[in-house]
């Protein structure tokens, strides 16, 4: 196989003669193809069979101990004037990078096997989807990435059509982490990454192009590719809302698309249309319409079971790629949380001792196709996307953040989502639980400055007339003994009915100088065990501590320097002085 298009063949030559494999093979896409695939490295031994009965067409892949997360020190934004990559990311010249990633490229395939994956993000007939072509080394990112995007002939045929791709390299390279790096070449509209094989860092689809390049074209093109889950929720009378949320890597958003309702809500419906990236654009009435760019779901594993999220549960019992998690004795999946069973292996393959840590990694993953999970969307299918009526922020904050709030204004949304900070996660090298910044989940893939971002957000004020409502969640309050406030999971549905009320018009609040907060009894906590006085707590805020807060933002967004737009900062002074009235008033 080989293409039309003389701009692929072309590239395709190029980095033959560079890399130098022994062969090339050109991904179709077909089923025969993915299965030949797993065959090869089943043989290799790259990949093992699990349990045939529980688990069929399940296998295990152990990714080398020092590849097992994103490396955000390793990524960088590569753009001719360094202030146009921003203090959020890494930045280096794109001649430094290309003289550095060309050396590490140089034969690096010999005696492998290059892989071209021609791919489309977003269903292939939306005009709201984009196309890539990555060639790879690892037949483990080929089978991921047939399950995770559009990927074959027809993404083929697409790219052909149109005449431009996103150009993505990648080598697994030695895995010495002091050769690891992932370049991002907006400009070129390019992706170099070398060195690992491990999920986000190898599989160029997902954050590399579907975020970091994206969020470029979507600056450029009047759209926003953001770090969301998209989920439609059907309430008892028919009605659906799709609303779109941005959490931190591993703070819940496969829960939350996934989620089951609790007894009490049983006549609601959920129905996921993506778990981590959501491409938002307006359309011709107004709207702002949702599409998921990915196919499938690479997710966190440990602390799925039966009772968090029976259907995530269910849809990686068949049909699924695990990375780095442990086995049993009857060569079943192991992961700390699931709550069946006995690990024997760790995920490094050693026999489990407790001694060595979790025998799952933390940050071990399942890959699986979206048409796995129990409540998917027909409609991440359709082209036209799906109407957000509420989009949705938050992280993981022990204190401080409230359960809930409502943004009073498009404009002191976008400061709320500029605000949101989360306790770090084993999604990324590094350490775990610290909290920093995370402007709308993108301070890993927002491609270019956060204070040209922020202006791009603002910009939609003009550019939509039906702009969603923004809210704030924070599942993840603890008391002073470490304990959850809120019991999250299939619960959070009483969370997001109230943001959908809202929408609609039928639900009370307080005004409060964060924004709206639900009374107490604005919350639907019926059938829940939970005080009244917990209750009270989430739904409160500490003025001294949102002072602090405040304060410490202003500081933050001033930090991006004439860039930073007046507006976020008007928006910021507005808080401040509210919380300054409401606690001499108290
Ligand atoms: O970046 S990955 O896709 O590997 C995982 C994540 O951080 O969400
Ligand atoms: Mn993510």
């Amino acid at each position: 196989m080989t293409s039309k298009l003389a701009a692929l063949r072309s590239w395709v030559d190029q980095v033959a003669s560079q890399t130098q494999p022994d062969n090339i093979h050109w991904c179709s896409g077909s089923e025969e193809e993915y299965q030949e695939f797993v065959q090869q490295m089943l043989a290799e031994g790259t990949l093992t069979t699990l349990n045939e009965k529980t688990y069929p067409d399940c296998y295990l892949h152990r990714s080398d101990p020092n590849d097992v997360a994103r490396v955000e020190h390793l990524t960088f934004v590569c753009t001719e004037n360094e202030e146009d990559a921003g203090q959020n990311n890494n930045w280096m010249s794109p001649a430094d990078a290309h003289a550095k990633m060309d050396k590490l490229f140089e034969g690096c395939m010999r005696g492998r096997t290059m892989y071209v994956i021609p791919y489309c993000m977003g269903p292939i007939g939306s005009r709201y989807s984009r196309c890539g072509v990555e060639i790879t080394d690892s037949p483990y990112v080929v089978i991921n990435m047939k399950k995770m995007t559009r990927m074959g002939k027809n993404a083929l045929e697409r790219i052909e059509k149109e005449g431009y791709f996103v150009r993505g390299l990648h080598s697994t390279g030695d895995l010495d982490p002091d050769r690891r790096f992932i370049m991002h070449f907006p400009d070129e509209l390019s992706i170099m990454s070398f060195g690992s094989g491990y999920g986000g860092n190898a599989l160029l689809g997902k954050k590399c192009h579907a975020l970091r390049i994206a969020s470029h074209q979507a600056r450029r093109e009047g759209w926003l590719a953001e770090h969301m889950l998209i989920v439609g929720l059907e309430s008892p009378e028919g009605a659906v809302h799709y609303i779109a949320c941005a959490f931190p890597s591993a703070c819940g958003k496969t829960n939350l698309a996934m989620l089951i309702p609790p007894d009490e809500l049983h006549d609601w419906k959920v129905w996921t249309l993506g778990d981590d990236i959501a491409w938002l654009h307006p359309d011709e009435t107004g709207k702002l319409r949702a599409i998921n760019p990915e196919s499938g779901y690479f997710g966190v594993v440990p602390g799925t079971n039966q009772k968090t999220n029976k259907n995530a549960y269910d849809m990686i019992m068949h049909d699924t790629i695990f990375t780095n998690v442990a086995v049993t004795e009857d060569n079943e999946p192991w992961w700390e949380g699931k709550q069946l069973g006995t690990p024997v292996k760790d995920w490094r393959g050693r026999d489990y001792d407790e001694a060595n840590g979790p025998a799952a990694h933390p940050n071990s993953r399942f890959t699986v196709s979206a048409t796995n999970n129990p409540s998917y969307s027909n409609l991440a299918d359709e082209p036209e996307g799906v109407p957000i009526s509420a989009i949705v922020f938050g992280g993981r904050r022990k204190h401080v953040a409230p359960l809930v709030y409502e943004a009073k204004s498009w404009e002191h949304g976008v400061l709320v989502g500029a605000s949101t900070a989360s306790e770090t996660t084993a999604a990324m090298v590094g350490e775990v639980g610290v909290i920093r910044r995370d402007p709308m989940a993108m301070k890993p893939f927002c491609g270019y400055n956060f204070a040209d971002y922020w202006a791009h957000w603002l910009s939609f004020k003009d550019r939509t007339a039906h702009l969603p409502k923004i809210f704030h969640v924070n599942w993840f309050r603890q008391d002073d003994e470490g304990h959850f406030l809120w019991p999250g999971f299939g619960e959070n549905l009483r969370v997001l009915q109230w943001i959908i009320d809202r929408c609609e018009h039928r639900a009370g609040a307080q005004e409060t100088a964060l924004g709206y907060l639900p009374h107490p009894y604005d919350l639907d906590t019926i059938g829940l065990d939970i005080s009244t006085q917990t209750v009270e707590t989430l739904t409160s805020i500490d003025l001294k501590q949102c002072r602090n807060e405040m304060i410490s933002l202003g500081e933050y967004l001033e930090s991006y320097g004439d860039r930073t737009p007046g507006e976020l900062l008007r928006q910021q002074h507005l808080v401040l002085q509210e919380i300054d009235r409401e606690i001499a008033k108290a």
